[in-house]
């Protein structure tokens, strides 16, 4: 049984939780599936908000799961009608986050299966692997893919992202959730041993 429960929703640095858990951190474009996936990866429908109008989420929100680390989830970006100041809100906050967190154990950005990704995607790519954190790639929506689809959408996906593997995953059917659970503990409990 896994223990989830929500922290806080972050609008500004002053609202991060103090103390140095790891984090692991769950970012892509807004409306890709990051809230279904950690509610997936918990098995809580309701912990995290989801939502099928792209761009609500305008805060970092935290999860503690099992007491031992925290699921972040970032809002989404590259929402097309946030105007010039949400925009710029947003930057702030995300850019804050990433300089004032010293215990991010794993970055996971997530990326729609069923499209080649976009600049957006490309950009957080190039900018997360310019940060000194590990970085996984995880496709979401596989359950709207055949199976010949599936590995066509990840040949795709991993050369146009730098050649990085990439793991399918769907909240529907919990497909990849495996595979990233043994990513999540693997970097959570190395940034564990290394403190003791
Ligand atoms: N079919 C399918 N739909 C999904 C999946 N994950 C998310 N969705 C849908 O995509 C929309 C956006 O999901 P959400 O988790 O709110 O995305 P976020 O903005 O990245 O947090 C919602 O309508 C979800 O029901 C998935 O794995 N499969
Ligand atoms: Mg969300």
């Amino acid at each position: 049984m896994i223990q989830a429960e929500f922290v806080i929703s972050a609008v500004s640095k002053r609202d991060f939780p103090q103390g140095e858990i790891p984090e692991v951190v769950f970012a892509g474009r807004s409306n890709v599936g990051k809230s279904s996936l950690i509610n997936r990866l918990v098995g809580k429908a309701k912990l995290a908000r989801t939502s099928a109008t792209p761009g609500k989420t305008q805060s970092i929100n935290f999860y503690r799961i099992n007491n031992a680390f925290y699921f972040v989830d970032l809002p989404g970006f590259g929402y097309a009608k946030a105007g010039k100041f949400a925009i710029e809100q947003w930057k702030k906050l995300i850019d804050h986050y990433f300089q004032n967190r010293s215990a991010i154990a794993l970055v996971i950005q997530l990326v729609d299966s069923r499209m080649p990704p976009t600049s957006l995607d490309h950009r957080l790519c190039e900018w997360l692997a310019g940060l000194n954190v590990q970085h996984m790639l995880v496709a979401t929506k596989s359950d709207k893919l055949s199976n010949n689809q599936r590995g066509a959408s990840m040949r795709i996906i991993s050369n146009s992202l730098g050649g990085q593997s990439v793991v399918m995953s769907s909240a529907e059917t919990g497909d990849g959730c495996k595979e990233i659970w043994n990513r999540v503990l693997q970097a959570t409990t190395v940034i564990e041993s290394t403190k003791k």
